[in-house]
C-alpha cells in the first residue's frame, strides 16, 4: 500500500544526507537498472554525492539506460545513507551486501511481498508493478524535475517488471504513471526495441533449440523447457538470452505453469516459473529456496539434472492439485 508518511520520510533523509549509495540485485532486470538509475540521476540533480552499484554485468540490452557509464564507479568506505531498491533481501546485492552495514542509515525500497524488511526505513508496496512505480512517486516528492533520461529509465523499470504492460500486475495506475512518463519525455521507442524486440542471430539459434525441447506434463498444463549448458555453448549465449521465452510457454490454451530449467554453468541450474491463472509461482520457487512474484519467480539450484527436473515436476503437481480445491 502506498505510504506517503513513510516516503516523506525518506524525504528527509535524503535531503539531509551528502554520501549516498544506491544498489539493485544480482542478477539484474530493466527494473532494478532503470530504478537505481532513474534515483542516481536525480540525486545528482539534488548536488548529492552518489555512487551507484549492482554485482553484475548488465546486458547490452540495458546500455539506453546509461548505467553501464556509471555503475561501479567508486566505492567510499562509509556513506550517510545507502538505498536499496527492488531486493527482497539483502543477500541478493551479491558482494555489496556487506557495504550496507557500515552506512549509518539503510532504506530499503520495494515491490516483492516477501521483502525481509533488512532496513532501517522500509518502504515495501506490493501493490504496484514495479520499483519504477515508486521512485517515480519519489522523485516528484523530492522535487526534482523528471527530464527525458530519468522519464525513459523509470518507463523501462515499469515496462521491464510488466512485460511491455501485458502481466497481472498492469494496472490502471501503472498505465497513468506511464502516460506520465511518456510526456515526460520517455522514449518508449528504445525501451520496447531493446527491452522486447531486439535479437542476436546468435539468440535466434538458441531460441529455436528452446522451441525444440518443449516438454509437457499432465495434459499440457505443465511445460518445462531445459537449456543445458551445451546448447548456451554452441549458440555462443548467455543465460540472459534465454529471458522470455518462459513465458512462451503460457501461451499454450491448457498451461497453467511454465518452467525453464538453465544449466548456467555444469550442473548449476538457474529455474524461471511463470503461471497464468491461479497457480502460485512465488510458492513454488519458495520451497526451493528462491522467491519472486505471484505469476513470476525463480531460485537456483545445483546438482543432478534429472533429480532437480523431477523435485521441480513434482512441485509444479503439488501446485495444480492445490489449486483445484
Ligand atoms: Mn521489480
Amino acid at each position: 500500500m502506498k505510504d506517503i508518511g513513510a516516503l516523506l520520510n525518506i524525504i528527509e533523509n535524503i535531503k539531509h544526507a551528502q554520501k549516498i549509495a544506491i544498489c539493485g540485485h544480482i542478477k539484474t532486470d530493466a527494473d532494478s537498472l532503470g530504478s537505481t538509475s532513474a534515483l542516481y540521476y536525480a540525486l545528482l540533480k539534488m548536488n548529492k554525492i552518489v555512487d551507484i552499484f549492482c554485482d553484475d554485468i548488465p546486458s547490452f540490452n540495458y546500455n539506453f539506460i546509461g548505467t553501464s557509464e556509471i555503475l561501479n564507479k567508486n566505492q567510499k568506505n562509509k556513506y550517510d545513507l545507502f538505498i536499496v531498491i527492488d531486493t527482497a533481501t539483502a543477500d541478493r546485492l551479491g558482494i555489496y551486501t556487506k557495504l550496507i552495514y557500515k552506512s549509518a542509515v539503510i532504506i530499503n525500497i520495494d515491490h516483492h511481498s516477501g521483502n525481509a524488511k533488512f532496513g532501517n526505513i522500509n518502504y515495501i508496496d506490493s501493490d504496484v508493478s514495479s520499483a519504477g512505480e515508486i521512485i517515480f512517486e519519489l522523485i516528484k516528492l523530492l522535487g526534482v524535475e523528471i527530464d527525458a533520461k530519468i522519464a525513459t529509465a523509470i518507463y523501462a523499470a515499469i515496462s521491464g517488471d510488466t512485460g511491455c504492460f501485458t502481466f497481472d500486475n498492469t494496472k490502471p495506475e501503472t498505465y497513468y504513471v506511464a502516460g506520465d512518463l511518456l510526456k515526460l519525455g520517455a522514449n518508449m521507442k528504445i525501451v520496447n526495441f531493446y527491452l522486447f524486440k531486439r535479437n542476436t542471430k546468435n539468440r535466434l539459434k538458441l531460441i529455436s533449440k528452446m522451441y525444440n525441447s518443449f516438454m509437457y506434463f499432465e495434459n499440457d498444463k505443465i511445460i518445462i523447457i531445459p537449456v543445458f549448458f551445451k546448447d548456451l555453448e554452441e549458440t555462443g549465449c548467455s543465460v540472459y538470452d534465454t529471458h522470455t521465452i518462459v513465458s512462451h510457454g503460457l501461451s499454450i490454451d491448457s498451461a497453467e505453469i511454465s518452467v525453464m530449467i538453465t544449466e548456467e554453468k555444469p550442473n548449476k541450474y538457474t529455474v524461471s516459473l511463470r503461471s497464468k491463472d491461479k497457480a502460485d509461482s512465488n510458492k513454488i520457487a519458495m520451497h526451493f529456496g528462491g522467491g519472486g512474484h505471484a505469476k513470476a519467480a525463480g531460485f537456483n539450484i545445483s546438482g543432478d539434472y534429472n533429480t532437480i527436473f523431477n523435485q521441480i515436476l513434482t512441485e509444479c503437481k503439488n501446485e495444480l492439485e492445490f489449486i483445484k480445491f
